[in-house]
């Protein structure tokens, strides 16, 4: 019952020099841990089924449970669904195809200039929260969010989605302190050394 913490198809130590063992150790054990557990303390609280992850946190606005409840799931299912997508995106030393760099290149001129883009915006957001690189209709945007938000929920008065994450960073201090202190822009640029490009392509052709 209830969700559980993913297996990473890596090891902790494989993301270094750029992600460090111990910071990957905690923030997967502990911290995407404690989003778990607080979300199946409410699911279970509430007899509510275990949807998947996405579709739990597209939903929220129809769940029969008191506000602050909602709050409190918003949080942790939405940490959950986050940092779920989050590990799948890693992996070193993988390029962007041609298919990449010409949707890219639609919208942003080049890779190098997604890239300034994306990094200028992650080091300007202010507290914690998440930065991505949205597909909606066929176009791509790049969005921030606070806290645990995710694009697939419903943020809007428009009850859709955002879009759907084909990147996401995690810009809580909590992913990065260990190592970078505080230079978050060292933490952003070494991103782009385990961002795993071949994974992108596939949530670019799935959605
Ligand atoms: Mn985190």
């Amino acid at each position: 019952m209830g969700y559980k913490l993913p297996k990473l198809l890596y090891k902790y130590s494989d993301l270094e020099p750029f992600f460090d063992t111990k910071t990957m150790e905690i923030h997967h054990t502990k911290h995407h841990q404690n989003y778990i557990n607080n979300t199946n303390l409410v699911l279970k609280k509430n007899n509510l089924e275990n949807l998947k992850i996405n579709k739990l946190i597209s939903n929220l606005d129809n769940l029969a449970i008191p506000i602050s409840q909602k709050i409190f799931l918003r949080n942790n299912a939405g940490g959950h669904a986050n940092h779920n997508f989050f590990w799948k995106i890693l992996k070193k030393n993988t390029k962007p195809n041609n298919i990449i760099l010409n949707i890219l290149k639609d919208k942003f001129i080049n890779l190098e200039n997604f890239k300034k883009i994306f990094e200028e915006k992650a080091l300007k957001f202010f507290g914690s929260g998440w930065i991505w690189l949205i597909k909606k209709q066929n176009s791509l945007k790049i969005i921030t969010t606070v806290n645990q938000d995710n694009p697939l929920m419903f943020l809007t008065t428009k009850k859709e989605p955002l879009g759907f994450p084909l990147i996401g960073l995690d810009l809580w201090e909590h992913a990065y302190y260990l190592k970078y202190q505080n230079n978050k822009n060292l933490y952003i640029q070494s991103f782009w050394h385990v961002l795993n490009w071949d994974k992108v392509l596939q949530l670019f052709l799935n959605k």
